[in-house]
């Protein structure tokens, strides 16, 4: 007799969480989707699952959800999707159902987060995973895979207490073709490197109110986007971590390979939702303050974001 591999259980069904369950279910480990609550399960009822679409074909897979009402089974293995200022609270939520040694892995841009969590629930296993799969929702549960990317996971030093062994296994357990999700033991220069590209791209589409290639064609904010990768190398090497020599082409090639986006922040504030900048931008400025550091242009990107578009959980 084979052993079923553990559910999955998947928090955040927006674009990057719709994702992972629609891949999860066609290769069928079906997992559990997490809804914020009986309204939004009611929605999803409606259908017939998630429609998903990649390379010009749409399938609906049948995924099945839950809402924080409507299920008791325990939650082993959680994979958090939310944006990063809602995942306290969405985590909160289902706290009563995670087990005593449940294994949390939070697939979000930003950094600060674990932290927060960590305080919070210090018993989770918890495990950081960092993705350049893009994906966008057409429509209520109804999501797109629109470019294909890298995805890696690993511990999160002074937090996680998780064996490399367990990590290792997390990260098969969450690789679904065409996706592969690969044990990194690096994650610290892997999250600062992905910091220093949406600290230096996704707030001046903010303020240039623009697609992320033409701020390539805009002197001041290509000034404006050198700069803030400077602040962010200094601030990186008073940590003692070392992003190598290529930052500043890397996030050019970035914003290039990305021309036609409309970066996540740009999106999120258009729509007039809250942006992940306290963990984007502020999470820069707050490890300079410690550090008695200056990082002017950062901080003026994150005043500049949040006074249009004031942050806090959506
Ligand atoms: P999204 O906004 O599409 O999805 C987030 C989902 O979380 C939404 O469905 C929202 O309803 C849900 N949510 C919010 N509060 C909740 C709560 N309390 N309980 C349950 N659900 C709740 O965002 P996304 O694009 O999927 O991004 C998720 C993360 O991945 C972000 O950190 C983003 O920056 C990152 N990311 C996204 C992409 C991409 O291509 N979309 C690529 C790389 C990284
Ligand atoms: O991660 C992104 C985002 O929009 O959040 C980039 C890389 C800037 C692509 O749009």
């Amino acid at each position: 007799m084979t052993a079923h591999p553990p559910q999955w259980h998947i928090l955040g069904a927006g674009a990057i969480g719709s994702l992972w369950a629609a891949l999860a279910q066609r290769a069928g480990n079906p997992p559990a989707m997490l809804l914020r609550d009986g309204h939004r399960l009611a929605d999803y009822q409606r259908g017939k699952g998630i429609i998903f679409e990649s390379g010009g074909q749409a399938e609906i897979l049948p995924v099945q959800a839950q809402s924080p009402e409507s299920m008791q089974s325990p939650i082993a293995q959680l994979l958090v999707c939310t944006k990063a200022q809602d995942t306290l609270n969405a985590i909160s939520a289902y706290a009563p159902r995670l087990t005593p040694d449940c294994t949390v892995v939070l697939l979000q841009n930003g950094m600060g987060v674990a932290e927060v969590i960590h305080r919070h629930y210090p018993q989770l296993r918890l495990l950081q995973a960092s993705t350049t799969e893009g994906a966008f929702r057409r429509g209520d549960f109804h999501i797109v895979h629109a470019g294909r990317g890298e995805t890696r996971l690993g511990d999160i030093p002074g937090i996680s207490t998780v064996s490399e062994s367990h990590a290792r296994a997390v990260a098969t357990s969450l690789s679904f073709p065409p996706v592969e999700v690969v044990y990194c033991d690096a994650m610290t220069e892997i999250l600062w490197r992905k910091l220093a590209i949406n600290c230096a791209i996704n707030p001046l589409t903010v303020v240039y109110q623009c697609r992320n290639g033409e701020l390539l064609d805009n002197p001041t904010a290509l000034q404006r986007m050198h700069t803030v990768v400077d602040e962010v190398l200094t601030v990186a090497r008073r940590l003692g971590i070392d992003l190598g020599s290529d930052l500043h082409q890397q996030v050019v090639a970035v914003a290039s390979a990305t021309a036609l986006n409309r970066s996540s922040m740009l999106q999120d504030a258009e729509a007039g939702r809250s942006t992940e900048i306290d963990y984007i931008s502020g999470y820069l400025c707050r490890q300079a303050r410690e550090l008695g550091e200056d990082t002017p242009e950062s901080a003026a990107l994150y005043a500049a974001v949040t006074q249009r578009h004031p942050a806090g959980a959506n």
